[in-house]
Formats: C-alpha cells, structure tokens, sequence
C-alpha cells in the first residue's frame, strides 16, 4: 500500500480542537505535502507552527479548498454544514468534527479502531464524520465487549472536562477558580452556571424529550457505530471543573454471560484500550492519566451483581486528543494510505 503525500486544510486551527489536530500531525509524522491554515477572518493576521514554519492562518472562503485533498473541520457545525459540501465539490475528502453530518446515513461515522471499513463510503458525498468524544471513548471499550458478548442496554454517566466547550471556556474554569479563592468576584459567560467547585448536569441543548443533545449524541452515535439499532442506550451528561480528560461510569447489560475477569483479558488485548484496574493499590483511570496520551483507559471492571449479565466500568480518554483529534488524523492516515 502507498501512502500519498497530502495536500491538507485545517479549517478551525485556532481553535482548541485545530490546535490539537495540528500537534497530533506533528506527532505521527503525517505525509504532509502542503498545509493550509483556517479560521474566521478575526484571526487573519496570526501565524501557527508547523513543522518548525509559521504558517498564516487564512479565512475560511468557498475558495479555500481547490487543490487540497483532505480538510480537517473543526469550526463548528454551521460551518460544517455550509463549506463541507463546497469542499468535497472540488475534489477535497472532509474529516468533520462537528454533529453537522453525523447521522446522514449517506456519511460514514468512523472511529478507526471499531468501524474503519466504514471509511469506504466516504465516496458518496465525500465527508466522513468523527464522532463526538464522549462516544468515541465509550464504544472503543465496549465494541469487543458487544462483538463478543453483545450488548442490550448501556446506562452511562459522563464527567466532561471544560475543554471539550473550547477556548473560552478553559479561560472561564481558570478565571472563576482563581477568582472563587482570592474571595474575588467571578462571571460566568459560557455556562449558564459558575462551573468551578461545581457540577451541571447540562450538555449543549435540552431537547424536547428531556435529553440534551449531547446525552442523544452518544445514543444515536453508538448505535450507528457499532452498527446495531437494537442497542438500548440512556446518558447522563455532566459538566465537571477538569481541564483535559472525559471520564465515564458505564453500566452495560449483555446477550451472553460475561464475567469481570473475562471483560479484563478481553480489554487488555483490544486495540486503542489501556486497563488500569487494581483497585487495592489505588489504581483506576484518572483524567490526569488519560491527559495528554491516547489510550481509552479502562478500570473499575466489576461484576453488575443487580442483574445477570451485567458489568460496571470505569472509562476515562483524552477529549481533545481520543475524542476529537486524534480519531480525526486516524481517519485521515486511513485515507492517505489506503484510498489516496
Ligand atoms: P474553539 O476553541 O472555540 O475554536 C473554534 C475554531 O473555529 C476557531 O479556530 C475559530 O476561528 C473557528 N471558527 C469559528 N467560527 C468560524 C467561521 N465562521 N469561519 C471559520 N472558522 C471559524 O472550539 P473547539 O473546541 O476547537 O471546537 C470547534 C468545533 O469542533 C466545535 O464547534 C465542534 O463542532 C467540534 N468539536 C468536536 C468535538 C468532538 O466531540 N469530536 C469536541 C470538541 C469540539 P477563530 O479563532 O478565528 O475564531
Ligand atoms: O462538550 C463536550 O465535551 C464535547 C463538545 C462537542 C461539541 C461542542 C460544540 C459543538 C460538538 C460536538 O462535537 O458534538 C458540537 C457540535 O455539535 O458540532
């Protein structure tokens, strides 16, 4: 197989997904042949490293895409929504990031180490989505659990790290920590609440069932994943003052017997997957394990002793590198080595 080198766009650089995206083709040496680096027209003017070059950033135009074969999206849905599709007309693949093309069942929703023969139906409108990062971590735990045992019901619970709402809500969690113990005044613009010394059970907007859209991101997200309309999937989604890190109380019901220690062994030979689990010595998965590297870490596996096949986890991932730009350059690599 070759490997292409590629023309690339990242649409978003600035922002806290872009920046990860550019570090991340750093890291895995990505066959980079030309980079382009866009943003809204307020960050004209800036330059960002690659590479050991400043490269300036661009606005984000109708134009910006002829001669680029793949753009990495991360500017958010509308953006998506409007230049994804001008992109592909000029020949470029999009990786999306956001929930714009998510369940268009004509888009593959591609995490690499579950469904990377999904990939192959990026031709038909050529955009392929990356899922949101609360899912992404959930089904790289639990896809070998359901190929193995398969999964009815999953009962999950998430406490999200302040960077997955972005830049300006790092700042907020740093403004209003710093503020809150030199007994100082603290605004908060991003959430609806103070999010420091707290926890809000409010990820993006209440639907009309009373989900959010995140809870119902990770519903129809995991199903469509997984490839499996039968799944039974319930979420809790919260807000938690943590920087970097998602992590995840899952409760899984299954077809067949499972046990914990199968689980485990199961686990700890799964691709993407790390286990962290010898509760006796302290050890589980913690954000600040999970920060900064790009295993799913698995711990806390324990027997659900309320119903006959049931297991508890523990499931912790970088959100911003597992859950969002590092599944991206994945999906990207795929690409360049195996479709370009
Ligand atoms: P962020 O830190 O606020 O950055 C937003 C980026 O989008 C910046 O580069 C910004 O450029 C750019 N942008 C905003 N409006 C634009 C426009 N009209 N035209 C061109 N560029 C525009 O946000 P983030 O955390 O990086 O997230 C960005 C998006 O990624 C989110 O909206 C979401 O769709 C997606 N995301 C996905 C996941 C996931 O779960 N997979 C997680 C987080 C985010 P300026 O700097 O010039 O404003
Ligand atoms: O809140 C998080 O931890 C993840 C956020 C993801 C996000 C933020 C803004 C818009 C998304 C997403 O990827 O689902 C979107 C979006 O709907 O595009």
């Amino acid at each position: 197989m070759s490997e292409k080198k590629i023309n690339l766009a990242v649409a978003g650089a600035t922002g806290a997904v872009g920046n990860q995206m550019i570090a991340c083709l750093e890291e895995r040496n990505f066959p980079v042949k030309s980079i382009k680096m866009l943003a809204s027209r307020r960050s004209v003017g800036r330059e960002l490293r690659f590479r050991g070059d400043l490269i300036p950033v661009e606005e984000l135009t109708e134009t910006s895409f002829k001669g680029v074969d793949i753009a990495l999206f991360s500017a958010g849905g509308g953006t998506s929504q409007k230049f994804a599709p001008i992109a592909a007309e000029d020949g470029c693949i999009v990786v999306d990031n956001s929930s714009a093309w998510r369940m268009d069942p004509d888009v593959p929703l591609v995490v690499p180490e579950v469904n990377p023969h999904a990939i192959a139906g990026y031709t038909v409108k050529g955009i392929i989505a990356n899922p949101n990062c609360s899912t992404i971590q959930m089904v790289v735990a639990l896809n070998p659990i359901h190929k193995k045992f398969g999964i009815k019901r999953i009962v999950v619970s998430t406490y999200q790290a302040v960077s997955g709402t972005g830049k300006k809500a790092i700042d907020e969690l740093f403004d209003q920590t710093r503020a809150m113990i030199n007994f100082l005044d603290y605004k908060n613009a991003v959430y609806p609440h103070r999010i420091a010394f707290n926890c809000l059970p409010h990820i993006d907007v209440f639907q009309d069932n009373g989900y959010t859209k995140e809870e119902m991101k990770m519903v129809n997200e995991t199903r469509k994943i997984l490839e499996d309309n039968t799944i039974g999937v319930t979420a809790t989604t919260v807000r938690v003052p943590v920087f970097f890190g998602h992590s995840e109380s899952v409760n899984i019901e299954t077809k067949e017997p499972i046990t914990a220690d199968e689980t485990r062994t199961l686990l700890k030979a799964s691709p993407g997957v790390g286990i962290l689990d010898d509760p006796q010595n302290n050890i589980y998965p913690l954000a600040t394990d999970a920060a900064g590297q790009d295993l799913t870490l698995v711990g806390r596996i324990r027997q659900d002793e309320s119903i006959p096949n049931g297991i508890n986890l523990w499931i912790v991932a970088d959100n911003i590198r597992k859950g969002a730009a590092t599944n991206t350059v994945q999906i990207a690599e795929v690409l360049a080595k195996e479709y370009l």
